[in-house]
C-alpha cells in the first residue's frame, strides 16, 4: 500500500467516497486534511474557503458550532464540490447500533446528509458499524474506525487496535474504508487489501498541548509511519497573521506531506 500511488490505489476500492478521496489526492497533489475546529459558522466557512486549494479533505466537529443552521452544512457541501475535497465529520460515534444510526441520520445536524465520511470507536462491538451502515451505505458514505489515538495515555493500543482492524475486515471495505491510527495498523493484511490511514496529531511547530495532545511532523507520519492523510487543526487555523497566513500555512503542510509521500514511493 505505502509504495503505490494514491491514484492507483483508487481502483482497489469499491466505496465511492474512498475512491473519490484517493483520486482527489492525486489530482490536487495533497494528502492534507484541515481540521476546522472553530465555533462560529462564518469562521468555519472563512477557513474552508482559504485552505480549499491545499486540501483533499476538510474535517469538522459540527457539534461545537454555536450558531449552527443547516445553511452551514449546505454551504460546506457546495464548497466541497466547487473546490474538490471530501467532508469528514469527526463524530467519533461510540454507542449501540440503534442509537448511532439515529445520531447519524437525525437530530439537528443530520450528519449523513452532508458528510461524505465519518468515524466510530470500535468499543461497542460490530453493531456500531452495522447501525451506521444502515444509514450511510446506501448514500455512498464511508466509515473509519478509530484503531489508535494521538492523545497521551489513550486505551486504543495492542489487542484493542488489532480487534479494530479485524472488525474492519469483517465489515467489508465497501463501508469501512480505513482507520484513524498513528501508523500502518493493517500491515499484517493480504497484498491486495487497501485501507486508508488518516492521522491526527500533526504539527510542524508545537510538540503537544496542555491536554495530552501529541504532535509529530508530516514526515514522521507519512514517510516513517506510512500513513495516508495528515490531519492538521490548530497548526493551520490557529496561525497568527490572518487569512493570508492560514492559506500559506496550509500550503506549507501540503508541500511537506506531499514531499514525504513522494519520497516514500521511491523508498522501496
Ligand atoms: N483527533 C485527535 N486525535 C485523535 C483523534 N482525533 O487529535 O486520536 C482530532 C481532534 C481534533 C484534531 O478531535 O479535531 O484531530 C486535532 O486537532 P489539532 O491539530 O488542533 O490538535
Amino acid at each position: 500500500t505505502t509504495t503505490k500511488r494514491y491514484g492507483a490505489r483508487a481502483a482497489a476500492h469499491s466505496n465511492p467516497t474512498a475512491r473519490r478521496l484517493l483520486e482527489t489526492m492525486e489530482r490536487k497533489k495533497t494528502n492534507l486534511c484541515v481540521s476546522v475546529d472553530v465555533t462560529k459558522a462564518a469562521d468555519v466557512l472563512e477557513v474552508v474557503r482559504r485552505v480549499a486549494p491545499a486540501v483533499c479533505m476538510v474535517k469538522t466537529h459540527i457539534d461545537i458550532i454555536e450558531d449552527f443552521t443547516p445553511s452551514l452544512t449546505a454551504e460546506l457541501a457546495r464548497l466541497a464540490e466547487e473546490h474538490d475535497f471530501v467532508i469528514f465529520e469527526d463524530r467519533k460515534f461510540a454507542d449501540i447500533g440503534n442509537t448511532v444510526s439515529l445520531q447519524y441520520s437525525s437530530g439537528v445536524h443530520r450528519i449523513a446528509e452532508w458528510s461524505h465520511m465519518t468515524n466510530a470507536h470500535p468499543l461497542p462491538g460490530p453493531g456500531i458499524i452495522t447501525g451506521l451502515g444502515v444509514v450511510g451505505k446506501p448514500l455512498g458514505r464511508a466509515l473509519l474506525l478509530l484503531a489508535e489515538m494521538s492523545s497521551a495515555g489513550n486505551l486504543a493500543t495492542g489487542e484493542y487496535t488489532r480487534t479494530a482492524v479485524r472488525m474492519a475486515r469483517e465489515a467489508g471495505r465497501d463501508w469501512v474504508v480505513g482507520f484513524i491510527a498513528m501508523g500502518r495498523v493493517d500491515e499484517d493484511g493480504p497484498e491486495d487489501e487497501d485501507f486508508l490511514v488518516l492521522t491526527p496529531g500533526v504539527g510542524l511547530v508545537a510538540k503537544g498541548d496542555k491536554l495530552g495532545q501529541q504532535y509529530r511532523t508530516p514526515r514522521e507520519v507519512v514517510y516513517d509511519s506510512g500513513c495516508d492523510v495528515i490531519i492538521v487543526g490548530r497548526g493551520i487555523y490557529g496561525v497568527q497573521g490572518g487569512a493570508e497566513a492560514v492559506l500559506a500555512e496550509a500550503e506549507r503542510y501540503r508541500a511537506e506531506g506531499w514531499k514525504a509521500y513522494e519520497e516514500r514511493l521511491s523508498k522501496a
